[in-house]
């Protein structure tokens, strides 16, 4: 019998009702501290964590021994954010001891759901990129690859959004102030991290060349690793996030007695790297701290690699085959330097053996075009923090740049753009060249983005390259958003067709003539009425706003972004509430408006976006001429436990960025699957999706990616479109004079400037009409409850493509090179 199985221990922690209520009163006593009398819901939401946890450990052992033994060649995604959630609901899922457990705690008096509420999310990551990163994670381990994130466990996860007279406020979102059931510190596993000093030049034994980098000031990265459960159970993953101490010996050594508070003070200092997540999505902070946080954890990712590697292979050669780096964004690009800066000056690979490993070991994954979010780090910041990087990107560029010359094809404009340094002002770093040159294939993330890549900032690279970038469309995990978030729903379809569709999501197929089917009709509209009672029943409670579930939830969950347009949903908004207020004799389908999302701190149009909505909400909510057929509820703080009940309860999904600008959303995607239609651009993954609903299934409005592009660089005249639009001029005009801000009139002026002086750049007016036009279609069909509910089942019907384990099947095949290693039995 092998000693790892201590039959004891199997039934101490077996996965029965009784073996449950058994660890939970053990553990709430001796590992909480507490008797059941005085023990809190968060006593036993700890108590509970503790019990599920200490059931996956022998499973994760055993996954990495499996690894391990067949020498399997590992994915590492290294991701500034991992966008998490609750992990209660998932564990249990995943494990499938969903009733063992809320039976053992009905046992116990209590209840599962109000544990699980008590759970804060772990929300490290702003949206789509890091919520992207989550699901990958949870894919990979239901598929049993081999596959480890490696990310930064923030202090502060997403800043709490609270509203304070309408106004977004935030508020510090201290997840780990009562600690974390599900983490295990790994205080052995410490690597050092370096910054500023100087680089020396010196001969090698040989005479050669060598750099060392010395004077620097030291950080140290200590691992938390925690388990990721696939579904089923049978892989148990590791997510592994860095967290920042000071050296033991930090500085003392350079003080004198009268010195030692100060010494305190810079250790304290030093391990502010992994205090905060920076809160903003698709745009770049440009800040010293950022830099390092990029590189800190970078740094730490690749010594953890090598040393897993150099522990059973001698040599580098076969890095490349036994590890693949996917860089998500270029916020880890810096680890290609990184990289050659171990081979070379730490490994003594000479520099051409070097490169091409580095480029056949990393991936990068690009997630947006827009102008604002490409990173490019100014040359004197990099010479400054990380000195021997700096030299090691002039020395790939150099080498680069003269490879390239060398093809007769180019000239000095294509030479100065395809460049890793931006000549232009003061000189930067262009971070997406460095990554792309870095690599041996480069993704986008929808088919039409990946087109745009093509044709506008990998342009020239692409010429060059024309093998290296591929499209790989997101996808979202079955197992979160839909197998746990909408129950209702889920038993609906393992009713149908069985539970297979957990695992293989392409087996919704098989509802697809369920459509015609009237009792199946009756009953998907009766789960989407139940969730729609949670949800309202939320709003209820958070809002103090009534509203009717017969009416249609029309829900706009996002980050706020002028891209996004949350602006052009408010103008629309405003005019169907002039329009059931001009035509009191209409029928008009009662509608409620949903919002959530975050704006960055400093964006300012974004958070004026906000306060408009609420402002609008004060006035039609409580207008009785509207008879309560418009309501608008701004939920505060979305996140992903409110994506949880938000999703399954909507009807109408409003994704409708500018054409050409959203690279692929994937809130798109976990709403049509929880059966809602979508209203939208032709962007992202909306094209996608309309060629797997098929055009009559969803509603599609407005500029294409094309028109959008020669629109906004034509002369595009908003004002006369505004003239020309009574509804629309209107509505802005009501903004304009103060009809919802009745105590500042001109509060809005900025939004309105920009639609009219600004030239409207993300045609919002452009695209008003057709929007609106879209949406009395979407009325129209809302009145016919039988034929709304046909294309909502034949919605869900139709994801299956967009789960995220197809999307890293192909990850896995096209770009890692790897395989699943599943366990024996
Ligand atoms: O990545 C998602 C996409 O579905 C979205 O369309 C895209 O907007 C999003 C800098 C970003 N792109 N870029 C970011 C986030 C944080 C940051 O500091 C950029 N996020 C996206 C998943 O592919």
């Amino acid at each position: 019998m092998d000693a790892r199985y201590n039959p004891r221990n199997l039934e101490h922690r077996g996965l029965d009702t009784e073996a449950f209520k058994r660890s939970f009163l053990e553990g709430l006593v001796y590992t909480v501290g507490k008797d059941s009398r005085s023990a809190t819901r968060r006593d036993w939401f700890t108590t509970s964590a503790f019990a599920v946890r200490d059931r996956l450990v022998d499973r994760w052992m055993e996954t990495t021994r499996n690894y391990y033994q067949a020498d399997a060649k590992r994915v590492y995604y290294l991701s500034l954010e991992f966008l998490i959630g609750r992990l209660m609901t998932n564990s249990l899922a995943n494990l499938g001891v969903m009733r063992e457990v809320g039976e053992a705690l009905d046992g116990l008096g209590m209840r599962l759901d109000d544990i699980v509420d008590v759970e804060p999310d772990a929300a490290l990551g702003n949206g789509g990129l890091g919520r992207l990163a989550a699901c990958f994670l949870d894919s990979m381990a239901t598929l049993g690859l081999p596959g480890y994130g490696y990310g930064i466990r923030y202090e502060f996860g997403l800043f709490e959004q609270r509203f304070e007279h309408g106004w977004q406020v935030e508020h510090p979102e201290h997840w780990l102030q009562f600690g974390n059931p599900w983490e295990f510190p790994r205080p052995e596993v410490l690597y050092p991290i370096e910054f500023y000093g100087r680089v020396e030049e010196t001969r090698d034994s040989m005479g050669e060349r060598a750099y060392k980098w010395v004077d620097t000031e030291r950080v140290l990265a200590m691992a938390f690793d925690t388990p990721v459960v696939g579904y089923g159970g049978k892989t148990i993953n590791t997510l592994r996030l860095w967290s920042a101490r000071a050296t033991a010996d930090f500085h003392f050594g350079h003080f004198n007695d009268g010195d030692y508070m100060k010494a305190v003070e810079q250790k304290i200092l030093s391990e502010n790297l992994s205090r905060v997540l920076y809160p903003n999505d698709a745009t770049d902070a440009g800040r010293e701290l950022r830099f390092k946080q990029e590189y800190f954890f970078t740094s730490a990712s690749l010594q953890d690699i090598l040393r897993r590697y150099t522990q059973h292979h001698s040599g580098f050669d076969e890095l490349p085959a036994k590890a693949a780096i996917q860089i998500n964004d270029t916020h880890p690009a810096i680890g290609i330097a990184e990289l050659m800066r171990l081979l070379v000056d730490k490994h003594a690979l000479n520099w051409d053996h070097a490169w091409d490993i580095t480029q056949r070991t990393f991936s990068y994954t690009n997630h947006t075009l827009l102008p604002e979010a490409l990173e490019a780090w100014p040359v004197r910041l990099i010479e400054r923090v990380l000195p021997r990087h700096m030299q090691i990107i002039y020395e790939i560029n150099g080498r680069f740049l003269q490879k390239i010359q060398a093809r007769k094809t180019v000239d000095s404009g294509t030479l100065s753009r395809v460049s890793l340094i931006d000549e232009n002002g003061d000189r930067r770093v262009r971070m997406g060249n460095l990554a792309f040159i870095g690599s041996h294939k480069v993704n986008g993330v929808a088919g039409l983005h990946t087109e745009l890549m093509k044709q506008t900032v990998f342009a020239d690279l692409h010429k060059e390259f024309p093998d290296r970038i591929n499209n790989k469309t997101n996808g979202i995990t079955p197992r979160r958003w839909l197998h746990q978030s909408n129950k209702p729903l889920s038993d609906l379809i393992t009713s149908r067709i069985g539970s297979g569709w957990i695992r293989n999501l392409e087996e919704l197929e098989a509802l697809k003539p369920r459509a015609e089917d009237e009792v199946f009709r009756e009953e998907f509209r009766r789960a989407k009425r139940q969730n729609k009672k949670r949800l309202a029943a939320l709003i209820g409670r958070e809002l103090n706003i009534e509203i009717s579930v017969d009416s249609m939830f029309d829900v706009q969950v996002k980050r706020i972004h002028e891209y996004k347009r949350q602006l052009l949903n408010v103008l629309q908004t405003i005019a169907l509430y002039n329009d059931m207020r001009d035509s009191q004799t209409v029928n008009w389908v009662p509608v409620t408006k949903i919002f959530a999302g975050k704006a960055a701190p400093s964006y300012h149009m974004a958070k004026l976006t906000l306060k408009l909505i609420n402002d609008v909400a004060k006035v039609v909510n409580q207008d009785p001429s509207v008879r309560g057929l418009l309501k608008i509820a701004l939920l505060p703080n979305y996140n992903v436990t409110l994506a949880e009940v938000i999703m399954p309860a909507a009807d109408l999904s409003e994704q409708i960025s500018t054409a050409g600008m959203e690279a692929s959303g994937t809130g798109n995607m976990k709403l049509a699957l929880n059966g809602a239609l979508t209203i939208g651009t032709l962007d992202g993954a909306n094209v996608e999706i309309r060629e797997a609903v098929g055009p009559e299934n969803i509603f599609i409005f407005g500029l294409n990616a094309e028109e959008a592009g020669s629109l906004r660089h034509g002369n595009y005249n908003a004002r006369d479109v505004i003239a020309a639009n009574p509804p629309l001029k209107r509505a802005l005009d009501m903004i304009a004079s103060g009809v919802f801000s009745p105590d500042d009139p001109h509060r809005y002026r900025p939004l309105i400037q920009a639609l009219t002086d600004g030239g409207d750049p993300f045609l919002v007016t452009a695209d008003f009409q057709a929007y609106r036009e879209a949406h009395e279609a979407v009325a129209d069909l809302y009145r016919n409850a039988d034929q709304w509910t046909r294309k909502a089942v034949i919605n869900t019907a139709s994801m299956g493509w967009f789960s995220s384990d197809r999307t890293i099947g192909e990850y896995a095949k096209d770009i890692w090179d790897a395989v699943p290693v599943l366990p024996e039995d």
